[in-house]
């Protein structure tokens, strides 16, 4: 046995059910494989090869689904059906109901969401020489950096490698992705707090509790005790948490595992991915500027006067954050729920209304100056009002609350890798000559 008896227990039911599950998996995929292998999904066009294979229909990914025109669902259910039935005792979904639903497709019921939590809080402890590398970081440096070197330094530890080297069975690897994943998650708000702490606070992190669910240790962790920070977490960390396969950080984290590389060195790289500003990193320059555009508009902006801002940042060669989307061609139903929310928990945010003002101008001159495919907002338009709000204010550590997120949907796609035995990624390339004479043959 490469791993103690005693994990394996307290995740018994959660390991049950996906066994189950990828057991029938398995099968279909087989049929899939054998009947219908030749079957054309898709033609793949010259534009798709030279404009980032946009649209091209070529990773098998279980965990959630992106309709242009719907938007995000996880394992079938949109974001308001989430809402409905994942929030366990509280007002907004939990991240733990929502790691399970990733992980069998099935909504947890509430024995099954206090044993994950509880299975979380049990692993979330830090080992010592990731600590020791945390607390080692100069404070100039990128809390993403930051991050993706403390979740690589928790490789040290991988239960897959371990499993590997001693010759575990291919059909079985993805019992110990499960173990370090379940590690990961558990680890990463604790490891997110230091980095917030170190950087910007006096370098202290309270413990978390067992008595607390993810989002609200986490909360703590970072310094805050309002209730409504919790509920602001739990939709946060739930809304983030995975949008299918092609995104950068999905699409990373995946190509990454597919060499059998360990879920820790797998998803630091998905993170270096987010920390890009076309990606992840828009929600930190949102908010930056969120907040030049309230300076130069005032509390009483008008319409008038964000749409001369917006047309300035368009004439000087800049997108604007938290607009446009590669996929979506609607407004993003991440983005619908965090208003809702602002209208439900918050009556006095300027920056929240000015964030709802440019939902009604942004469209309209986008649309004018005609490149955006999707001239809506896309989640990282209202993230970070309310966490600003909230007093959460160092937005360069925005997009590190977002890595805490992204991993549940990371980790459970490549458990689910895994376990369908998908095999290494190895697409073609072709040189400009080379799609020439294909240009020529038509
Ligand atoms: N402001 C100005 N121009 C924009 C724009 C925006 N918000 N969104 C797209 N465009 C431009 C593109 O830069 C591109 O211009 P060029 O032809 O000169 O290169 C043109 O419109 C066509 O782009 P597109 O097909 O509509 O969009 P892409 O699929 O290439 O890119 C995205 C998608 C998200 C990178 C882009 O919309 C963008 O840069 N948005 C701002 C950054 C942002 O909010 N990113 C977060 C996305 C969500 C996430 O991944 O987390």
């Amino acid at each position: 046995m490469i791993f103690s008896r005693a994990n394996f227990r307290r995740i018994s039911t959660l390991k049950q059910i996906m066994e189950a599950k990828i057991a029938e998996s398995r099968q279909r995929l087989t049929k899939l494989k054998k009947d219908h292998g030749n079957v054309p999904i898709d033609q793949v066009t010259i534009d798709q090869v030279v404009r980032g294979m946009r649209g091209m229909k070529a990773l098998l990914t279980e965990t959630s689904r992106l309709d242009p025109f719907k938007g995000i669902t996880f394992r079938g259910l949109s974001i308001p059906e989430c809402q409905q039935r994942l929030h366990g005792k509280y007002r907004e979904p939990m991240p733990e109901s929502m790691y399970w639903l990733l992980l069998t497709g099935e909504v947890p019921t509430f024995d099954q969401v206090e044993e994950l939590r509880g299975e979380l809080a049990k692993r979330s402890q830090i080992p010592a020489h990731t600590l020791d590398l945390l607390n080692s970081l100069p404070k100039h440096m990128h809390p993403m950096t930051q991050l993706s070197m403390g979740v690589l330094s928790l490789g040290a530890e991988s239960e897959f490698m371990k499993a590997y080297d001693a010759g575990v069975k291919k059909s079985e690897y993805w019992i110990s992705t499960l173990e370090d994943s379940l590690s990961l998650v558990a680890k990463l708000p604790g490891m997110a707090a230091i980095i917030y702490n170190n950087v910007y606070k006096d370098g202290k992190t309270c413990d978390p509790s067992i008595k607390y669910d993810l989002s609200e240790n986490f909360g703590r962790m970072l310094g805050f005790s309002d209730n409504n920070f919790f509920e602001l977490m739990r939709l946060y960390l739930t809304i983030h948490c995975d949008h299918e396969g092609g995104n950068v950080s999905s699409h990373t984290t995946h190509l990454v595992g597919s060499a059998l590389s360990d879920v820790y060195k797998a998803y630091s790289a998905g993170l270096n991915g987010l920390a890009g500003p076309l990606h992840g990193l828009a929600n930190q320059e949102c908010l930056k500027w969120l907040l030049e555009l309230w300076k130069v508009v005032g509390d009483n902006a008008e319409e008038d006067s964000i749409a001369v801002y917006v047309k300035e940042t368009l004439k000087n060669g800049k997108v604007v954050p938290g607009y446009g989307h590669a996929v979506l061609r609607v407004t993003d139903p991440r983005f619908l729920v965090q208003m809702e929310f602002a209208k439900k928990s918050i009556d006095d945010c300027p920056l929240c209304k000015i964030v709802a003002l440019c939902y009604k101008v942004i469209p309209r001159v986008l649309k004018e100056h005609g490149k955006a495919q999707n001239p809506y907002p896309n989640v990282d338009a209202h993230s970070g009002a309310l966490l600003y709000y909230y007093g959460l204010r160092e937005f360069e550590f925005y997009t590190v609350l977002f890595g805490v997120s992204r991993a549940l949907g990371c980790t459970a796609s490549t458990i689910w890798d895994r376990a369908l035995m998908l095999p290494i990624e190895r697409p073609a390339s072709m040189t400009m000559e080379g799609l020439e004479e294909f240009a020529a043959k038509e």
